[in-house]
């Protein structure tokens, strides 16, 4: 049965806007039968998307290694131990050969990220650059930089930025068990900035990391009624990286991956959602299925950030088997409302 919360209203278009996912209707989506998430997933996926279209991210970390936060996930804080090295901030001219390279793949976005708590003017300078010599090229572009102070996202996008990525990462009752060094509270200060400068928000999560569903739930609810909703949602499983407090958490149900990407694409029914860090070790059937939960977007290319990826080859010939087709630079997306559909 739909939830309370998500069935069709008849209530006025103001009154929609105000609409609200609670948890226990995403927890209710999360215990629907299989059969019945993925078929409504699929109506609401088919309502606003070409079926068999898939966006391609690519992306580069420009800055490795050596952060100062506590990210229990992260093989990238300089605290644990995981053989990740800190990194200089790469040229101009190297992150442009990386876009070059990811374009030539079939990438239509390229995205940027760097180990920082947030970027020093100096260096957002630098970034500046290396986003305009990037849209020159033709691509979308995307970073993921930390923290934002106030100005910082407008020097972005008059560079033109066209996402932000940051992450929920947790719900907000889990999040503290992950991370101590940056609230909750501050990523949705960033996210606001974001917003604002008119940039669009690339905001998600991940699982995978010894939440219960609840959690998941709660993580799902919390994007969802983000107002509006984030144009891209990327759902990462934990990569369990040898050095991180999170090696070795029991490895989450595939089957409730899947139905955390279908409770995405029905709460949140025109973002793009990524099926995002863990596809390496992910079966093509079980990407399969994440396809018919509703993702349409991966990150292509053999690496993430310091992470493996699948190569590029393979999912080729996994999109050939699927029939799916890369997505053209996406068209201008609206806004998400929360309304659920
Ligand atoms: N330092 C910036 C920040 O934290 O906002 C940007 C880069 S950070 C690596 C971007 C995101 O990558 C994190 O918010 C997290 O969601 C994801 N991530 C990092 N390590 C991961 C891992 N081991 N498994 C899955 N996702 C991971
Ligand atoms: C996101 O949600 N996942 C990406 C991207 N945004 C920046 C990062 C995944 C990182 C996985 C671990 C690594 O490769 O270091
Ligand atoms: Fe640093 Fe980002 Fe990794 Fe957290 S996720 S430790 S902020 S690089």
């Amino acid at each position: 049965m739909m939830p309370q919360s998500a069935q069709q209203n008849t209530r006025s278009p103001a009154a929609q806007k105000a609409q609200h996912w609670t948890v226990a209707a995403v927890e209710a989506l999360l215990a629907t039968p299989f059969g019945d998430l993925i078929f409504r997933a699929q109506q609401v996926h088919r309502r606003h998307f070409a079926a068999n279209e898939v966006q391609l991210s690519t992306l580069l970390s420009i800055k490795t290694g050596g952060c100062p936060e506590d990210c229990g996930y992260c093989p990238q804080a300089a605290r644990y131990h995981t053989g990740v090295e800190n990194e200089a901030l790469m040229t101009v001219e190297e992150v442009v050969q990386a876009a070059h390279a990811a374009q030539e793949i079939g990438a239509s976005r390229f995205c940027m990220g760097a180990a920082w708590r947030g970027p020093k003017q100096r260096d957002l300078e630098k970034v500046t650059r290396m986003v305009r010599a990037v849209k020159a090229l033709g691509l979308e572009t995307c970073a993921t930089l930390g923290m934002l102070k106030d100005g910082q996202a407008e020097q972005l996008k008059e560079a033109g930025l066209d996402y932000y990525n940051h992450n929920l990462d947790a719900d907000a009752d889990f999040y503290g068990e992950i991370i101590t060094t940056r609230g909750q509270g501050e990523r949705l200060d960033t996210l606001e900035k974001v917003r604002a400068a008119g940039i669009h928000v690339c905001c998600g999560g991940i699982v995978g990391m010894g939440e219960s569903r609840a959690s998941r739930a709660g993580l799902i609810a919390q994007l969802a009624n983000l107002d509006p909703y984030p144009e891209s949602v990327p759902i990462n499983n934990l990569v369990q990286v040898e050095g991180t407090p999170l090696y070795g958490t029991p490895k989450l149900d595939l089957f409730e991956f899947v139905r955390t990407v279908a409770a995405a694409r029905i709460t949140m029914p025109k973002a793009m959602v990524r099926l995002s860090a863990g596809r390496e070790d992910m079966s093509s059937e079980l990407q399969a299925l994440c396809f018919l939960a509703g993702a349409n977007s991966i990150f292509y290319g053999d690496k993430l950030l310091t992470t493996g990826n699948p190569e590029a080859e393979r999912d080729r010939e996994l999109f050939a088997k699927l029939g799916l087709k890369p997505m053209a630079i996406a068209r201008k997306q609206d806004p998400g409302s929360r309304i659920p559909d």
